[in-house]
């Protein structure tokens, strides 16, 4: 509640004389009101003139464009700011100088330094669907405009900590349980509610100082640092950002609040100029990237008006497996209705148990209500007649990776499904022309290759084929934003993008094993540079007699130098299923998870080696990891070159959101070409002259 004090207009004015001498700053700098250095220039003057104009009683500061601020300019922190530069900071100390009373009214997203800009102001107000959030971290940064000062001092250094390491947004609802806005008022009553409260009685700089002069219990320090630190990531493992928040935090409640200031400006400094923030950065603009389709790939000559996404309200599955429920669940989750079909009454019924299993773990862990569950569930319908697809927009077919099978099934589907309906396979390997050929509609043929499991991987790769249209691909795009996936368009190529270039990592995983190198440390380099497992623990997840039927299905360009994964498919050793493959698994190791080394598989390895005559020989960490580095990038450069995938940072995002590629590192496109990091791939490049991504 706002207090009784600001409720009345002072000095015997009617409120209605106050309220016309607010000066409402309104933030406008389209798309999402950015605080460039060029806008803060234009910004602190507003601000400055609002300050000495005799006839302005009070300021509003306010957004257009749906919101209120994403932050700072994510472009400028590639420049060095002159001496001359304003920068959000500026405006936060004209705002905090000011001798009249500054009001944040916010509707929709406040970001980053916006959030700074508003914890400045005497006063917030938001509306309920404004969304408020410090989400640097997720840049390799900190909020670098008096956040990690400002915000302990208001609502506690624990929980603003967990807030800014957290980094995602809250509602206005639970903003306002912790202190951060003042209060929440109704989108049309926003500005008029934030203007009396502005003309209330003024808030003077004492009161300000007051704040900023707070100091937070001594006790808080020592815990905060010392928790906070055992909880974050190490620095080598893109804990880096993390650790130098916490330190900035330690400040905020060990020092005053002008040299905190300062200490969490160094730090920010810091950040910005260092890799890991560089990387995460370039993975921001590559994702926003993704859906920006170069006209010269529409296959045929459509107008501007044909590629208008298609509207997605129910959408089909065929096939009740693994796959098909987690696809099923996902569009659940977006809150798109589903029919599955499969007539196969057994894995029907499975899938049910899966489905409802989910959604009740879901309840349990807080993310939805009894209600929300029942709701979700019931938008999934399970049936075997395939008639019921008939009025689907999209189906997604996720049925056994059979060309022949599959022929079979988009034959089916072309001639239920209603004609502007697309249809999608969610094939990792087979080629979409050849399915698209078994249709009408080739221009409404695509694949949408989901990752297991389908409902959490955020990654979904879209693939066209030759005839698929302009319509179908932004359709496709509409849809991967609704299911909140990062849609990646591949070229139709074997494996795409992401499974394309790890047939040749694990191939050279092998050759390395060949040589003598255990799986062991093979994949503890790996784990060192950030993966959450290595190659060998990767293959067993996903099955071996998997790996070798795609070997086999690739002909004899995947076959390796040795026998090693065809002996061990034939010792039924199938990977973590069977609690064997290249590892072995025990139940009370790590629920089973846990790969533990073999002697078995590394004699294999060696007694092949030797019947193949290859040489044992030693290998650094370094040399493995650049060797499985170089066979990502190596393969990747050449998908660019063959045009299946569009740009390096596409593919940097396929890995870091498909195949756990570690973000600090910012995919392994951008990694080839960090300064200092020489791989074969990147200097093959670079001598072939062809483009690799460069750092700005
Ligand atoms: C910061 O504030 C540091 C301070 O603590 C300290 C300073 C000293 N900058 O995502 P969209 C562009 S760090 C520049 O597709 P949506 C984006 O590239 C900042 N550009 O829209 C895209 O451009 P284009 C902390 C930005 O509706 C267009 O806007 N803030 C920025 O799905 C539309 O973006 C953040 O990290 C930016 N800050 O989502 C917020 N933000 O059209 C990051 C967006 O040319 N932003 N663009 O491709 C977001 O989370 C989302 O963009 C937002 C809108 C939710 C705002």
């Amino acid at each position: 509640m706002i207090p009784s004090s600001f409720e009345s207009a002072p000095f015997g004015r009617s409120a209605q004389d106050d309220r016309e001498h607010v000066c409402i700053i309104t933030l406008d700098n389209p798309p999402v009101n950015a605080l460039s250095f060029v806008y803060c220039a234009k910004l602190l003057a507003e601000i400055e003139a609002a300050e000495v104009d005799e006839s302005v009683s009070a300021v509003v500061i306010t957004g257009a464009n749906g919101l209120f601020t994403a932050g700072a300019d994510v472009n400028d922190f590639n420049s060095e700011p002159l001496p001359e530069t304003k920068t959000v900071r500026d405006v936060i100390a004209a705002i905090e100088r000011a001798r009249k009373t500054v009001v944040a009214a916010i509707d929709g997203n406040a970001l980053g330094g916006g959030v700074e800009l508003a914890l400045a102001c005497d006063y917030r107000i938001a509306t309920p669907n404004a969304k408020l959030g410090l989400p640097e971290i997720r840049l390799g940064l900190l909020p670098g405009a008096g956040g990690t000062q400002r915000l302990p001092r208001l609502i506690g250094a624990r929980p603003a900590l967990e807030f800014m390491l957290k980094g995602s947004s809250i509602s206005a609802e639970r903003a306002l349980e912790l202190g951060i806005i003042d209060e929440i008022t109704p989108a049309a009553e926003l500005i008029e509610r934030a203007m009396t409260t502005a003309n209330g009685p003024k808030r003077r700089l004492s009161e300000r100082n007051a704040i900023i002069a707070k100091e937070l219990p001594a006790q808080a320090g020592p815990f905060v640092v010392a928790q906070a630190h055992k909880m974050v990531p190490a620095e080598a493992k893109g804990g880096l950002a993390a650790h130098k928040l916490i330190d900035a935090v330690q400040a905020s409640v060990e020092l005053p609040f002008n040299f905190g200031l300062a200490r969490e400006a160094r730090l920010f400094d810091e950040l910005v100029r260092s890799k890991p923030s560089q990387a995460l950065r370039h993975l921001f603009f590559a994702e926003r990237e993704l859906s920006k389709i170069p006209p010269s790939l529409s296959s045929r000559a459509e107008s501007r008006d044909a590629a208008e996404p298609l509207p997605i309200e129910l959408a089909g599955v065929v096939g009740a497996g693994t796959m098909g429920s987690g696809i099923a669940i996902t569009f659940a989750q977006a809150g798109i209705p589903v029919v599955v079909v499969d007539n196969n009454d057994e894995a029907v019924d499975k899938a049910r148990q899966t489905v409802m299993g989910m959604f009740m773990y879901q309840v349990q862990k807080g993310k939805l209500t009894q209600e929300e569950a029942w709701k979700r569930g019931q938008s999934i319908r399970f049936t075997d007649d395939w008639s019921e697809l008939a009025e689907a927009d999209v189906i997604v077919e996720a049925v056994f990776e059979n060309l022949d099978v599959k022929r079979e099934v988009f034959r089916k589907l072309d001639a239920i499904a209603k004609p502007q309906a697309l249809l999608a396979t969610n094939t990792s390997t087979l080629d979409i022309d050849a399915l698209a050929q078994a249709t009408k509609r080739p221009d409404k043929v695509l694949g949408l290759h989901f990752f297991v499991p389908a409902n959490i991987m955020p990654l979904l790769e879209i693939v066209r084929g030759r005839e698929t249209s302009a319509q179908t691909i932004a359709t496709a795009f509409n849809l991967a934003k609704k299911l909140r996936k990062k849609g990646v368009l591949s070229g139709n190529a074997f494996g795409f993008i992401g499974n394309r270039m790890i047939f040749d990592y694990v191939r050279e995983a092998n050759a390395l094993a060949e040589e003598g190198v255990t799986p062991a440390r093979i994949d503890a380099a790996m784990r060192e540079f950030g993966f959450p497992m290595g190659p060998f623990a990767m293959s067993d997840l996903s099955g071996l007699d998997i790996g070798l039927a795609v070997q086999k299905a690739r002909g004899p360009e995947a076959n390796g130098r040795t026998n090693v994964l065809e002996r061990l498919v034939g010792m039924k050793r199938l990977g973590q299923k069977t609690m064997a493959g290249f590892f072995k698994y025990d139940k009370s190791v790590g629920k089973g998870r846990e790969p533990i080394a073999d002697p078995v598989v590394e004699q294999l390895f060696a007694e092949e080696a030797r019947n193949a005559g290859i040489a044992p020989r030693e290998a650094s960490d370094d040399e493995i990891r650049e060797r499985l580095l170089s066979a990502l990038v190596d393969r990747g450069q050449k998908l660019l070159e063959e045009g299946i995938a569009l740009r390096p940072g596409d593919i940097d995002i396929v890995y870091v959101y498909g195949y756990g590629f570690p973000p600090h590192h910012g995919g392994p496109m951008w990694y080839a070409s960090t300064p200092g990091v020489i791989l074969r791939s990147a200097r093959s490049a670079r001598l072939e002259g062809q483009k690799v991504p460069t750092h700005a």
